[in-house]
């Protein structure tokens, strides 16, 4: 492939399996003619941040490289989570799948389809400690590194899902 930028997505699931839904999700993503998944992170098991009457989460990270444009990958992750039967009920409901675009390339972009880098991750540890986890040097925007924004966040509400949850 040619003229490839690198890109951070985060995975989410909380609903039928999560931790099913992002295995299978990093196998889509792996699978994209476009795409090449370069590192994953573990999966974490996370309280629910935003709206708590739902179950917890399964979260990952994975960095990739593309030749798709920022919009392009974007449009490639929604078709996925289609293909995993997302449903747009209401803002932070729960969900089979979802897949966020965190960082493109060290972009910033103000686009309201696609902020950039991603205007909460910072505050997100369910983002954050994966995204330490295997890039802890990645300069996220204006908020410094990873391992750093992740330190700051502590540990509350996440943990590694078990071997025997998987
Ligand atoms: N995603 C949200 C809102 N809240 N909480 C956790 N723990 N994990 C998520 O992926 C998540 C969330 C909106 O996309
Ligand atoms: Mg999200
Ligand atoms: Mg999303």
């Amino acid at each position: 492939m040619s003229n490839q930028k690198s890109a951070i997505i985060a995975l989410g699931s909380n609903l039928q399996n999560p931790a099913r839904q992002i295995r299978a999700a990093l196998v889509a993503i792996a699978a994209h003619p476009q795409i090449e998944l370069e590192r994953t992170s573990s999966f974490y098991i996370t309280e629910p941040v935003g709206y708590d009457d739902q179950p917890d989460f399964v979260n990952a990270v994975c960095a990739v490289s593309t030749d798709l444009s920022g919009v392009d990958l974007l449009a490639a992750l929604n078709q996925i989570e289609a293909d995993f039967g997302r449903e747009r009920t209401f803002r932070n409901a729960p969900r089979t799948l979802d897949l966020d675009i965190i960082d493109y390339n060290h972009q910033s972009s103000n686009n309201p389809h696609l902020t950039l880098p991603h205007p909460r991750a910072h505050e997100r540890s369910f983002v954050m400690k994966p995204l330490a986890e295997i890039l802890p040097h990645f300069e996220l925007g204006q908020y410094g590194n990873a391992a750093d924004i992740a330190a700051q966040l502590g540990d509350d509400g996440i943990r590694l899902l078990n071997e025997e949850e998987q």
